[in-house]
């Protein structure tokens, strides 16, 4: 990164021409990778050594040796470029709050055939629909305004870096002749120094780009969208605002450079040796398991994961954030290993497995149950996005995931015994007891019939709180989504995730659970999704507070103030006739409430308040509440 305000010295622009052009290979997804060295940078030191590309700018010598015709077209504008790189790279929406600083850039965006920029209320929501929007779609964006409009966003940015998504963050920057001034500037803390935003975007991302002026700017924004590519993590791009309507020739529209992505490789003796490992381990075991974690999103893994399934017959679970990336209907699938809090009889067939490999899996204190999962591990093989590590100590790398789960399929005898064990010991969980007339819905009641509304065309978003227990018991359809933000735990997340996701795929239906405490964070943009047209269905479980608090610890501040959840969402709406909303406090009431968003309010936005006493909760977060309350008073350790 190139930053002028910092004093770095700036050097000679390079033209584009000085793309090598060998060595390209078309992904799958339409980009293309260079698996040669990357062009210079403005800001690198110049190499004068002869490149094969001097013959296309011509000979220091005198004539040049390959005539470069005029240019035919008018040059194109940074704005314009990079709208168009977006679409190029399967962007359609842009979630957004506009700014004195970033308005002539959304002229472009506006502007731009195949881009939708969508106002948010806030900016941490549109982060969020960025981060909901990348989940589906591969890439999801943002842009917002110079540090009021980012600070705001940078709580959802690190949450897209904790799951590992795509999201390019776009900033209108400050004027660029500021960059090296004593100015002070509106949006700033009274400092004349700007770079406290880029700071703060630093720990979050993976590359950021200040772009303050033209000559560099193509080769800024291609870095940083090839950077989020290659490392599936977000990044920053900041725009001087009075740069984003100069035309240069970088900014060429007609053909654009192929961005350079080098491709991970595995290195082969290490994977022919890990492979070897396991076969070895796992092909001398009596009933070795299967798990998968949320990385199989990451590593693209999901359908060697399948393969591997297939041929081998383990039976297989997933994490608590593994669920939804492999299907639910499939014959050896048995359930969410969460240790004491697993589906019925995954635990033990886990635990019990005298082999297991775990693909993908994190476990942090949250999906290990506050470390307390008791599975052998003196027997677990755990693969990671790039190694493979071994109970007995050496980890084997690089080693791309999908390439061990390939090469171990051809190797793995069949041995279905686990899952025949958990057949033969499998009684499924029973119903809870019909409600009598009148009485107070049970959040249990809630999920049974849930569970019987879910479609293949949904997708199940989870909000943090009791919901997360319920919801990992589902029996997801073929098909049907899931998505969790399990590690970084923002609650009002899955708002603006679900808003986000339901924009990436129009065709799916989203289904959100969420807690009236988490609601109460980024209720606003229920507005942005009625503006668009949005049918989600919106579960609302208003227990009266921070319930899932209240199982680790509870004080006077697990209690909020009670809202007129139906009556905020009917304000929003406006009388636009694009929501129905409703609160069930009965079973009678839920049912009739899940007919009416299925059938006659289909095409609407559904908001079903389901009120519920504070203290109905699933057995699972009682056990959650008191393992992590236990594990966050351990004693300090003595020095
Ligand atoms: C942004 C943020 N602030 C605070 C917290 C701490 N926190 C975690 S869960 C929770 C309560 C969630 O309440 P609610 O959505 O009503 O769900 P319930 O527990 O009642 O099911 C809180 C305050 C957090 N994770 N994220
Ligand atoms: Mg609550």
């Amino acid at each position: 990164m190139w930053i002028n305000s910092l004093g770095i010295p700036k050097l000679l622009p390079m033209p584009s021409t000085f793309y090598h052009s060998s060595s390209m290979k078309k992904l799958q997804n339409g980009f293309h990778f260079q698996t040669h060295t990357r062009p210079r940078a403005a800001h690198e030191p110049v190499n004068n050594g002869p490149i094969a590309s001097d013959k296309l700018i011509g000979s220091n010598k005198g004539a040049p040796s390959v005539i470069i015709p005029p240019p035919t077209t008018t040059p194109s504008t940074l704005g314009h470029y990079l709208a168009r790189r977006l679409v190029q790279i399967g962007v359609s929406d842009i979630f957004s709050v506009p700014g004195d600083s970033n308005l002539t850039l959304f002229d472009y965006f506006v502007a731009e055939k195949g881009l939708n920029l969508v106002g948010y209320c806030n900016e941490l929501n549109a982060g969020y629909a960025a981060d909901g929007y990348a989940r589906c779609r591969g890439v999801g964006v943002c842009a917002v305004t110079f540090t009021v409009g980012s600070l705001s966003l940078i709580n959802a940015i690190a949450g897209a870096y904790s799951e590992d998504l795509l999201v390019i963050c776009i900033v209108g920057g400050p004027n660029s002749n500021n960059y090296g001034s004593r100015n002070i500037l509106h949006h700033t803390i009274g400092l004349p120094d700007f770079t406290q935003e880029l700071r703060c975007f630093q720990n979050v991302t993976c590359y950021q780009a200040v772009i303050d002026n033209v000559e560099d700017a193509q080769w800024e924004i291609d870095r940083a969208i090839s950077k989020c590519l290659e490392e599936s993590k977000p990044v920053y791009i900041s725009i001087s605002c009075n740069l984003v309507a100069i035309p240069h020739p970088s900014f060429s529209i007609q053909q654009l450079v192929p961005l350079s992505i080098s491709p991970k490789q595995s290195n082969q003796m290490s994977l022919e040796m890990a492979v070897e490992k396991a076969v070895e381990l796992l092909n001398s075991a009596v009933k070795p398991v299967m798990v998968g974690g949320k990385k199989l999103r990451l590593a693209k893994a999901q359908a060697a994961f399948l393969e591997l399934v297939d041929t081998c017959g383990y039976a297989v679970a997933v994490t608590p954030s593994g669920k939804g990336l492999f299907p639910e209907n499939h014959p050896h699938f048995i359930g969410t290993y969460w240790g004491a809090i697993s589906t019925t009889f995954c635990k033990e067939t886990v635990e019990i497995a005298d082999a297991s490999i775990f693909v993908g899996a994190i476990l942090d204190d949250f999906e290990s149950l506050s470390f307390s999962l008791t599975y052998k591990k003196n027997k677990a093989i755990m693969v990671e996005s790039d190694r493979v590590v071994f109970p007995d100590g050496p980890s084997f790398g690089p080693i791309i995931m999908k390439d061990f789960l390939w090469a171990l399929s051809k190797r793995l005898k069949p041995n279905p015994t686990a899952y025949e064990n958990y057949r033969r010991i499998y009684i499924p969980e029973s119903s809870p007891p019909q409600s009598e007339p009148g009485e107070t819905l049970r959040i249990n009641v809630l999920f049974k019939h849930i569970q019987k509304m879910l479609l293949s065309n949904m997708v199940v978003i989870c909000e943090a709180g009791d919901s997360w227990f319920h919801s990992q018991k589902l029996k997801l359809p073929k098909s049907c989504g899931y998505e969790v933000q399990l590690l970084y735990v923002s609650i009002g997340w899955s708002l603006g995730a679900t808003l986000g996701y339901a924009q990436a795929a129009p065709e799916q239906r989203m289904v959100l659970f969420i807690g009236d405490g988490s609601f109460q964070m980024t209720p606003q943009d229920v507005s942005t999704m009625l503006r668009l047209g949005q049918n989600n269905i919106i579960f609302l479980i208003n227990n009266g507070g921070y319930t899932i608090e209240v199982e680790i610890h509870d004080g006077p501040y697990n209690v909020i103030k009670n809202w007129d959840y139906t009556a905020i969402v009917n304000a929003m709406d406006n009388h636009e006739g694009n929501c129905w909303a409703t609160k069930v406090h009965t079973e009678e009431e839920l049912v009739n409430a899940i007919e009416i968003a299925m059938g006659d309010e289909n095409d609407c936005l559904c908001f079903i308040e389901v009120i519920v006493h504070r203290d109905d909760t699933s057995k699972e977060l009682l056990e959650f509440g008191n393992k992590n309350a236990a594990f966050g008073s351990l004693p300090p350790k003595p020095l």
